[in-house]
């Protein structure tokens, strides 16, 4: 939907000055502006941990179930996904939180002396 939003031009700001006013709008300047007729649902970022050869198999488990709040059995699945394909996801989130989560888990293996790798990328 295409609506106009007004800006005042210097003339109806000096004429508004008078008695006169400006309702009829005569002296209004009208912009185009893009409004969208429904607001847009969020974009959703899949957050993605990438394996190495060094972070120990259980500090893993432990991210995932300490950031991503699963439980041992889908920790471990998730783990072992990432350790054989290279990649996995760790779940689907608004940018916000999946950035805080990214830096979570970068914090947390950076604290813990592990080359973890985390990272986002849009759904
Ligand atoms: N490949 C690691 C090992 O053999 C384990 C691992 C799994 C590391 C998942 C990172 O995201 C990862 N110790």
């Amino acid at each position: 939907m295409l609506t106009l939003k007004t800006l005042e031009s210097p003339a109806t700001r000096a004429a508004q000055d008078g008695d006169e006013g400006d309702s009829g709008g005569q002296h209004q300047i009208g912009v185009a502006t893009k409004t969208r007729a429904k607001p847009k649902k969020p974009s959703q970022f899949k957050v993605l941990l990438l394996n190495d050869d060094y972070t120990p198999m259980e500090f893993v488990v432990v991210v995932l179930k300490r950031i991503f709040q699963m439980d041992m059995d889908q920790a471990t699945r998730v783990m072992l996904h990432v350790h054989q394909k290279g990649v996995g996801v760790c779940g689907v989130f608004t940018y916000e939180i999946a950035e805080t989560k990214v830096n979570q888990v970068m914090d947390f293996a950076k604290q813990n002396q592990h080359p973890l790798q985390c990272t986002l990328e849009k759904a």
